[in-house]
């Protein structure tokens, strides 16, 4: 197959309230590769009414971030892009990351490109949780899946 290498740090990992979707084989298919850190420091913030983990795209700032990389499909990919709202909201850049054996590789990953910048201020996360003693677990909303609402 031709496969797109994507790293997911949020509510789309193992055991978080996203994760069904990456083996719902009626959005296309996805094979876990392994888990990974990124090379670079990136801001990991939790925010909005629907506590969204969201990657801002401000480099050196922020924690190394934990995730996993799934090698998927056009039909996945084109699935997430739509899920993510890729490119308008979310964006996915090509971003360095290690693997836990120390082989590198440069999936793609969904960031926040534009973003208010008081949410540098929030607390940055290396190793997304939802069900994490921050007490800020995700909302599973009609509403996420259209921007309109996020940021209310
Ligand atoms: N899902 C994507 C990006 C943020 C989110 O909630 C992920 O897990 O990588």
């Amino acid at each position: 197959m031709s496969g797109h290498l994507v790293f997911v740090y949020g509510t789309l990992k193992t055991g978080q309230p996203n994760h069904y979707l990456l083996n719902d084989k009626i959005n296309g298919f996805s094979k876990f590769v392994g888990k990974a850190q990124t090379v670079d420091k990136w801001p990991l913030v939790i925010s909005s009414k629907y506590n969204i983990p969201f990657l801002l795209n401000k480099q050196d700032f922020g924690k190394k971030i934990c995730g996993e990389i799934y090698s998927v499909d056009d039909k996945m990919r084109d699935f997430l892009d739509k899920f993510e709202c890729h490119p308008t909201y979310y964006k996915r850049l090509e971003t360095p990351v290690i693997l836990e054996d120390g082989s590198q590789m440069s999936p793609w990953i969904y960031f926040l490109l534009d973003f208010k910048p008081e949410m540098l201020n929030l607390i940055t996360y290396g190793n997304y949780d939802s069900y994490g003693d921050h007490g800020l677990p995700y909302v599973e909303s009609e509403t996420t899946s259209s921007t309109d609402d996020m940021w209310a």
